[in-house]
């Protein structure tokens, strides 16, 4: 798959951009059902609710909801689906033509399945995925894949478009780089938000520099998305960081 210049362009003035039905329903139903079995087997490496401190999130593992999964981690080397998608030269072609440049897959950021449960799925503030990546410019792309349907009532995205290249004062973030919502200085930022809607198999591409929430999961199903993120061959993480950690695959077009 190779984007046109008007998606390139919509990107580079958005921060984000969504192309429909780039993943078959097959694909996605294999994704979904390895994604099952790994959260009913519990199979490491994860990320708990109660781990990422998020409001309304459990305050610790023995708490009610504590052990809920938000993340399969390592999703690169979790089964072969997760490693074909992250590779898949329709991604890759996209995010190198975004990038302008040849690129690799991080595998100390994302890197993971995202699942969202009801009840104890907990809402994300508002937040740039940069914030604590270390890199020579903070100029990745993000792809995040739905295996299911992506709304705001199940804890769907919400982007502030064009926010990727903004640079917020100091009162704007909290101490986590949050935006603070009640801040005089957001409120204009704020109203301009806009819900993603997503069907199985919608693929969003977007800058790391891009604001975005998400709610709860107020439905009955978990939401689980795939997302990896990328990086420029000429923009490597920084050495001893936590991004050249566990280090980056080249991806060459092949
Ligand atoms: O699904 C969510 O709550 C938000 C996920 C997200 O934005 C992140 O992990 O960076």
């Amino acid at each position: 798959m190779k984007l046109t210049a008007a998606q390139i362009d919509q990107f580079h003035v958005d921060g984000y951009l969504v192309v429909q039905s780039m993943v078959p329903a097959a694909i996605c139903e294999l994704m979904r059902t390895i994604t099952e079995a790994h959260l009913q087997a519990a199979v490491e490496p994860l990320e708990f609710e109660a781990e990422v401190g998020y409001p309304g999130a459990p305050a610790s593992l023995t708490a009610p909801g504590g052990r809920t999964v938000r993340r399969l981690r390592g999703a690169y080397r979790r089964h072969r689906c997760f490693d074909a998608w992250a590779e898949d030269p329709g991604v890759v072609t996209a995010v190198q033509q975004l990038l302008g440049e040849p690129v690799c897959l991080s595998l100390a950021h994302h890197n993971c399945v995202m699942t969202k449960h009801p009840e104890f799925g907990s809402a994300t503030g508002w937040h740039r995925d940069m914030r604590y990546w270390s890199f020579e410019r903070p100029d990745l792309v993000c792809v995040w894949l739905a295996l299911g349907p992506e709304r705001a009532d199940n804890g769907g995205l919400h982007f502030i478009p064009r926010s990727h290249r903004l640079q917020p004062e100091p009162d704007q973030l909290d101490a986590l780089h949050f935006l603070r919502p009640e801040a005089p200085g957001n409120q204009a930022l704020l109203r301009h938000a806009v819900p993603l809607t997503l069907r199985t198999g919608d693929v969003v591409f977007f800058h790391s520099g891009l604001f975005h929430s998400a709610g709860k999961n107020a439905s009955a199903e978990i939401k689980c998305s795939i997302a990896f993120a990328y990086h420029g061959v000429s923009n490597p993480p920084l050495p001893g960081s936590r991004s050249a950690s566990a280090g980056s695959i080249a991806l060459p077009l092949r």
